[in-house]
């Protein structure tokens, strides 16, 4: 056993006790003097599921406080109570995490997933966060927005050491604060793979009028080329907007009950603001990122900006039964991997004449198709659905020179393998191509493959508007509310007592 092993193990032994001697101090693994990145026992570089157990062991145990606030596809972070404070493990690591079925990408983030696990605790809480470094560089974790001591502030060289990789650093600090609030990674790159996690904190006295249903939803982008599933955090521009980890329409819609009163909690942390939209309903904003606001500030909105680095909270009664779009109405933001398929930059020899330059970074076509091996990953086309020659998508088989190439009969054949082509209003008529700026928006549905509780009972073909930055809040019935919570208990085994991501796999 090398020396960092053995010290890892004996620093872990150390927590269980619950006896940490080194609060505040970046503790620095011994060189193994093998050239290899300190890892504890089972861990693994880019598995991130080493956690899960211990994870799921503490939940069992009980600690209260926790999954007020619901925030889909994420897991709550568990602590264990060591003389009236609250401890927290936090192992930053690189993680696998699926945006969508098929689309896996390579993050970095907490405990085994990007976002990290959510915190909640209570206004007056003592809290100490144990911060292990997985990471192959140095890290730090900075709590946004939450007034702490300056050597708690975790931006690395101003008020602590960096934490090296294999190290650790121990916060410990208490919460006179309430409201919505987020930890990152104070690495700026290192926050553009996906390094932050929803931190709560419930207020001591309970907020006026009381809300039946409490979510917390984190935005984020990435730029991820096609092919590549590492995201480039230099770029830009963005082509995959999430929220909490997933793109829709494998977003988790938002269900209540009719009449029942909602709060949603946003956060943002990226590099573009995003108005985020409720459809048919209008809300108040009730909080921001330094907590609750004054009633006398609530005005009625049913578009809220939020920007990067900012929290906002919404309220409204949901009175409207229906599945109502909640989006981030920035166009762009709306869809997935973002291919350079639309009007004449899709179709050969239509391209606008212009520079090499612009011609390369517009993505028109001197040659071949927009849909082939060559020219596919230059235009943003990528992996999975509707990302090769041989897969129609929906308007574009039908033009273009390939598509005339074709017998109208293969045509209509492989037309007919692309769900949503066998849609009303999707046929595409013979002269399209003389309609300047054809073709625009492709409709692809996916309801089987993001099929889970929540979205029992939408109109079929409903993931074909679902993109992006999207998800749905579900204003339900009570019989249908009933039967959707009557599945997500089946759902649930034994093994995974806190809400996770099902169906998609890491
Ligand atoms: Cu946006």
């Amino acid at each position: 056993m090398d020396r960092t092993r053995r010290n890892f193990l004996r620093g872990a032994a150390l927590l269980g006790a619950g006896a940490i001697a080194t609060r505040g101090v970046a503790e620095t693994p011994a060189p193994s003097g093998q050239g290899k990145m300190p890892m504890p026992p089972g861990m693994k570089m880019g598995q991130g599921k080493t956690h899960g157990k211990q994870r799921a062991h503490q939940a069992d145990a009980g600690a209260p406080g926790l999954s007020s606030v619901i925030t889909p596809d994420l897991p709550y972070l568990p602590f264990q109570m060591d003389n009236g404070v609250k401890v927290f493990h936090l192992v930053a690591e690189p993680v696998k995490r699926a945006f969508l079925p098929g689309y896996s990408f390579d993050l970095w983030g907490y405990n085994g997933t990007a976002p990290g696990p959510t915190i909640e605790v209570n206004q007056g809480d003592r809290v100490r966060m144990v911060v292990e470094n997985h990471l192959p560089e140095a890290t730090s974790v900075h709590w946004h927005g939450i007034e702490v001591p300056i050597g708690m502030d975790g931006v690395p060289g101003v008020c602590q050491d960096p934490i090296p990789p294999g190290g650790r650093y121990v916060y410990e600090f208490t919460l006179h604060q309430e409201g919505t609030f987020f930890y990152h990674s104070h690495m700026a790159m290192q926050e553009m793979m996906g390094m932050i996690g929803m931190f709560i904190m419930h207020p001591k006295v309970p907020y006026s009028p009381k809300v039946d249903r409490d979510y917390g939803l984190i935005l984020q982008e990435f730029a991820i080329l096609p092919d590549n599933p590492i995201p480039n955090t230099m770029a830009m521009e963005f082509n995959w907007l999430t929220i909490n980890g997933r793109s829709g329409p494998a977003t988790t819609p938002l269900v209540a009950k009719l009449g029942e009163r909602v709060r949603i909690r946003f956060v943002n942390l990226g590099m573009d603001h995003h108005p985020m939209h409720l459809h048919g309903n209008t809300f108040y904003v009730t909080g921001t990122e330094a907590g609750r606001a004054p009633q006398s500030t609530w005005r009625p909105e049913n578009t809220v900006l939020v920007a990067v680095a900012q929290a906002r909270d919404i309220e409204f009664d949901a009175i409207y039964p229906g599945d109502w779009m909640l989006h981030c109405h920035l166009p762009h933001h709306m869809m997935n991997h973002m291919a350079s398929m639309v009007g004449p930059i899709a179709q050969v020899g239509h391209g606008l004449p212009a520079g090499m330059g612009m011609e390369e970074g517009m993505g028109m076509l001197r040659q071949g198709e927009a849909l082939s091996k060559e020219n596919g990953p230059s235009l943003g086309r990528s992996m999975g659905i509707g990302s090769d020659s041989e897969t129609p998508t929906t308007n574009l088989p039908l033009s273009g020179m390939h598509a005339m190439q074709e017998s109208g009969r293969e045509r209509e054949k492989k037309a007919q393998q692309m769900p949503g082509m066998q849609m009303p209003g999707m046929n595409i008529p013979a002269n399209a191509e003389t309609v300047p700026g054809f073709p625009q928006d492709m409709f692809m549905p996916m309801d089987a493959a993001v099929a889970k509780p929540e979205t029992y009972g939408l109109r079929p073909t409903w993931s074909g508007s679902v993109g992006g930055m999207s998800t749905l809040v579900r204003v339900l019935e009570p019989a249908l509310y009933d039967k959707i919570m009557e599945l997500k208990q089946q759902a649930k085994s034994p093994a995974m007592s806190m809400p996770m991501p099902h169906r998609l796999r890491e």
